[in-house]
Formats: structure tokens, C-alpha cells, sequence
């Protein structure tokens, strides 16, 4: 299942060029450099199983709670601290606001003349259109940007995901993420996780089977203080994937618990820590 994803590591770790990144370590002070590549694509068969990474320890409930942030529409981090998950602390300011990020351009994105669109609402319904007529004009616009260049300057950081396309096709909801930036150790396997789940419980509220999640990057890689981790992590034999639950009481993408959804079957090898470059 996480074959695409190791794939995709062995070979910036072989072949990918060592460039200076703008990104400091917070325990140094200082900038960290990245082996890098331009312009990759992994596949997931989600029908296969759940793409949590086996080769070392997921995170699954900080993917969970993040993924309910942001479908909250929230840009404070006030929901995550709630629920003790600190990943988003380095990038918020003193009140624990980020500007208008994810949450904000997913479920209210604002418009010129001061309407303001939910584009998760929107691919749900068009979703549910599609059911009945496969013909119908969203087939091919299923599609959540998170990048609202007049809104850029405004966030605590450009959103590395910057936009996502659901296609239904016999009755299979795929969902392909164009991610411009992927932290590959530390990002990625959260990333996959966090859109492979997005993708189960859209196809759970509308009532279709999930067919892939394909992951597109503009740039993959490796920051060099993760490259230990990394050979460690490559050198693991990978078990076969969990599945995903989903309460079957389930039935919008508003008010979702933490408790609603479960990894069943995941085994997986030790946790591998890394520092995550802001
Ligand atoms: N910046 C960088 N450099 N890498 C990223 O992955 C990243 N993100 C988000 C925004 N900027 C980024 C923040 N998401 C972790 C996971 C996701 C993050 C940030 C940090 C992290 O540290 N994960 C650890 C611990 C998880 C835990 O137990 O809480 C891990 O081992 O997975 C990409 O979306």
C-alpha cells in the first residue's frame, strides 16, 4: 500500500539536489537545507486499504483532529490545543491565529462581492448530483482551492496543499491533491492520511465506494536534519495496511468526532521523531 510513498522517498534520497530552503530549525536557530525533486505523482488504491504509513508510528488522531479543524472552517488554533495536538503552534500568532487558511478558504471563501462560497458544501452537492446524472456539469469541477493569491500575504503560511479534485467514476470517488510543497518525512505520511480519509468520508455522506487518492507534488523533499530517520525508515519491511471505520451514524461532513472514525489493524513498526522545519 505505502509502496508509491517509499518509492517516492528512496529516490529524493538518491537522487534528489541539495538546496538551500528558507525554512529555520526552531531548537537552532539556523536554516536547514533539503534534498529535493521537482514534480512527482503517488497513487493509493484506498479499495486496497487505508494508506497509513506501517514503516513507522502514525499520528492518526493529530490527522483526525486536524482534518475536523479545518472542515470547522477554523484558522485559530484554540479547537487543536483543546484536543493536544500542537502542530500548527509554530506557525500562530499570540491569539493562535494563522490568517486565513485552510478552514477559511474551504468553507468561506469570500468573494468580491462580499457573498462567500463553501467549496466542500458545493463538491458534496455536486457529488450528489452526480448520483443521479452522470452527466451532469460538476463531473469535472470537483475542485477545493486552498490558494486565494489576493489572500496569501494575509496567512501565517501559503497553504502547502493548494488545491484537490474529486472525480466520481462507476460509482468510485477518487480525489487527486496537487501539494506544491511536501515535507516528505514528517508532512507526507500525515498529508496522505488526512486526504485519504477526506476522501472515505465524502464518499460515506454521499453514499459511493472509494476508488484512489493520488497524491501530485511540485516540490518533494527531504529536509537534511530527517535523513537518519529516513534510512531507518527505508530499511523497514512494510505490513500490510489497516482498514478505515467510519460510525456508520455518519452522516455530514459537519460535526464529525474524533471517536467516529478508527484505524482497524494498524500495525506498524517504532515512531520515528524528526524536527519539523518552520
Ligand atoms: N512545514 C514543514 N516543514 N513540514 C510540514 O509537514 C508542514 N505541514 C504543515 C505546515 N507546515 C509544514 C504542518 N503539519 C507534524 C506533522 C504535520 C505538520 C507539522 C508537524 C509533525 O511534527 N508530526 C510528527 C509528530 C506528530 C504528533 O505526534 O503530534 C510525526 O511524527 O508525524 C504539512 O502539512
Amino acid at each position: 500500500m505505502e509502496s508509491a510513498y517509499l518509492d517516492l522517498l528512496r529516490d529524493v534520497r538518491r537522487s534528489g539536489v541539495l538546496k538551500p530552503t528558507r525554512a529555520v530549525l526552531p531548537s537552532t536557530g539556523k536554516k536547514v537545507d533539503a534534498l529535493s525533486v521537482f514534480g512527482r505523482q503517488a497513487r493509493y488504491d484506498l479499495s486496497l486499504g487505508f494508506p497509513a504509513v506501517t514503516t513507522k508510528r502514525l499520528a492518526f488522531g493529530p490527522v483526525v483532529h486536524e482534518l475536523i479543524w479545518f472542515l470547522l472552517g477554523s484558522t485559530n488554533i484554540a479547537y487543536l490545543k483543546e484536543h493536544k495536538v500542537t502542530i500548527w503552534d509554530e506557525w500562530a500568532d499570540e491569539e493562535g491565529n494563522l490568517g486565513p487558511v485552510y478552514g477559511k478558504q474551504w468553507r468561506s471563501w469570500e468573494a468580491p462581492d462580499g457573498r462567500t462560497v463553501d467549496q466542500i458544501d458545493q463538491v458534496v452537492r455536486g457529488i450528489e448530483r452526480l448520483k443521479i446524472d452522470p452527466t451532469d456539469a460538476m463531473g469535472r469541477r470537483l475542485i477545493v482551492s486552498a490558494w486565494n493569491p489576493s489572500d496569501i500575504e494575509a496567512m501565517a503560511l501559503p497553504p502547502c496543499h493548494t488545491m484537490f479534485q474529486f472525480s466520481l467514476t462507476e460509482g468510485r470517488l477518487s480525489c487527486q491533491l496537487y501539494q506544491r510543497s511536501a515535507d516528505l518525512f514528517l508532512g507526507v505520511p500525515f498529508n496522505m492520511a488526512s486526504y485519504a480519509l477526506l476522501t472515505h468520508l465524502v464518499a460515506h455522506v454521499t453514499g459511493v465506494e472509494v476508488g484512489e487518492f493520488i497524491h501530485t507534488i511540485g516540490d518533494a523533499h527531504i529536509y537534511t536534519n530527517h535523513l537518519e530517520q529516513v534510512d531507518e525508515q527505508l530499511s523497514r519491511e512494510p505490513y500490510p495496511p489497516p482498514t478505515l471505520r467510519i460510525d456508520p451514524t455518519v452522516s455530514s461532513l459537519d460535526g464529525i468526532r474524533r471517536e467516529q472514525v478508527e484505524l482497524v489493524g494498524y500495525r506498524h513498526h517504532p515512531a520515528l521523531r524528526g524536527e519539523v522545519a518552520v
